[in-house]
């Protein structure tokens, strides 16, 4: 059993100070509105119906916590992780203030979280990049935190345009340092399940070099 197949949920949370004890590493999903967060939870906990996805933009409005847990030398299960799913960014159609609250506590949070060690920014391989991407990529790279650039719904792209797309991504990768990585990956599809797992049970047991602030 992989250690994501043991993902349950934990809590949600709608305000910074409801956060729970910041005791083990936390790897968060961000990205646009509708870019497939939750989907991803799902297939990577192989688990459908763990994080609530939509076709309705919009549709995670808190942060949730998952916890991942494994049984310890004495046989007891022990919370290892958490997976954090947040709420997308750009999502034109909410109110101003419903906005607002969105920055504070996702900002707050990526800002100020003592043990998020990774983030998976899941972006729409049609569309990488797009400025709300850009400027949450550009604040994140600021954290000592690593980051995963996920290249999700790449069911959508021929194979020209996914060595293309891959090729260009791994580029700006490269300029921003060694703390970044980046994947192709398709959560209808199930490509690049393995890849995403591998990378982020490297995060969990520190396997990969630190990433120095
Ligand atoms: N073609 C394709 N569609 C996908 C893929 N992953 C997710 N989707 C679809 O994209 C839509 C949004 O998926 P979600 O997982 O809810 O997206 P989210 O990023 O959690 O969205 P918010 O919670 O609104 O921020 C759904 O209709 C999914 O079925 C994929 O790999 N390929
Ligand atoms: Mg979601």
């Amino acid at each position: 059993m992989s250690l994501f197949d043991s993902a349950r949920f934990r809590l949600s949370v709608s305000r910074l100070d409801g956060l729970p004890p910041a005791d083990v590493p936390e790897i968060a999903f961000a990205g646009r509105s509708n870019a497939g967060k939750s989907t991803t939870i799902n297939v990577l906990t192989r688990q459908g119906r763990l994080a609530f996805a939509s076709k309705t933009p919009g549709r995670t409005q808190l942060i949730n916590f998952f916890d991942l847990s494994e049984k310890n030398a004495i046989g007891h299960r022990e919370r290892v992780a958490s997976l954090v799913d947040l709420p997308g960014y750009g999502f034109a159609k909410a109110a101003e203030g419903t906005r607002k609250t969105w920055s504070e506590l996702i900002g707050g949070y990526l800002a100020e979280r003592d043990t998020l060690t990774g983030i998976v920014v899941v972006m729409d391989s049609r569309r990488p990049f797009m400025p709300t991407d850009e400027w949450v990529i550009d604040f994140l790279n600021t954290r000592p935190v690593r980051l995963h650039l996920l290249l999700n719904k790449c069911d959508q792209l021929n194979n020209q345009q996914k060595k293309e797309t891959l090729l260009k991504v791994k580029a700006r990768a490269a300029e921003m340092g060694p703390h970044v990585t980046v994947q192709l990956f398709s959560g209808l599809k199930r490509i690049g399940v393995d890849e995403l797992r591998e990378t982020l049970e490297r995060w969990i047991r520190r396997e990969d070099t630190p990433v120095v602030p």
